[in-house]
């Protein structure tokens, strides 16, 4: 991989990371309503299942680091699997939803799992224990020691309907990310959030298990 000269280095220091996420989980885990809560922060009730596909971008702001995700929210039932399958490339981020309150809605998620290993092997996996405002049927031990076997960077509780647990997720998950594809170094000195600067490029990561440096700059999305 040949290395970055310094000003290209700079300009893509510069720049606005941005990572494609993709929520997956059984059908009625509440992808929908967590994808509603982090882009509009609402809550429906009423909403219906999701037919196809849909996505939004979502700007973050997380130790002076400004970050850009476009979120993918996927329909859960099996008809939709395969078409699924076709948003899985060049994803950095897998968040794998399950209910607290439905304890087969974990383990189903290891049907995602074989599906992300396939078509997305680099991505960074994050499980989400969504509905903890309900009773709990998944105990904590559960959900870590799934975590544990499928490598599931973090875990977190999260109530789509309350708000629960969603901003820390999202903070953890974006330290998580700028860690390991660009590393603290240049995290700390390059990426400050500043009103002066103007961030149009945009740059795509792709994850280097070697070294956690930039390896390759493209379109991301
Ligand atoms: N109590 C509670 N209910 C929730 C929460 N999140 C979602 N729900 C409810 O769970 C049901 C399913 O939510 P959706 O967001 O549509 O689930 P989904 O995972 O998108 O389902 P599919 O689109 O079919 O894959 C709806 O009735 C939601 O109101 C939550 O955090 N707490
Ligand atoms: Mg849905």
């Amino acid at each position: 991989m040949p290395q970055l000269s310094s000003q290209k280095m700079f300009s893509s220091l510069r720049a606005t990371p941005k990572f494609k996420a993709v929520l997956l989980g059984d059908a009625g885990v509440g992808k929908s309503s967590l994808f509603l809560r982090i882009k509009d922060d609402v809550f429906d009730k009423k909403l219906q299942p999701t037919v196809g596909i849909e996505s939004c971008f979502k700007s973050l702001c997380v130790d002076r680091a400004e970050v850009s995700f476009h979120i993918w929210d996927t329909a859960g039932v099996e008809k939709f699997q395969s078409l699924t399958r076709s948003y899985y490339r060049n994803t950095q981020v897998v968040l794998l939803v399950y209910s607290v309150h439905d304890c087969t809605s974990l383990q189903r998620l290891t049907k995602w799992i074989q599906d992300v290993e396939q078509h997305s092997p680099n991505a960074m996996k994050f499980l989400i224990g969504n509905k903890c405002d309900l009773e709990k049927s998944v105990s904590d031990q559960s959900a870590n020691n799934f975590a544990a076997t499928y490598e599931c960077a973090d875990v977190f509780l999260t109530s789509a309907k309350t708000g629960e647990g969603i901003d820390k997720a999202l903070v953890k998950i974006t330290r998580k990310l700028l860690n390991s594809y660009l590393g603290p170094f240049m995290l700390e000195s390059h990426f400050a959030c500043d009103s002066t600067s103007t961030y149009e490029e945009s740059i795509s990561l792709t994850k280097d298990t070697n070294n956690n440096s930039v390896k390759e700059r493209s379109c991301c999305i």
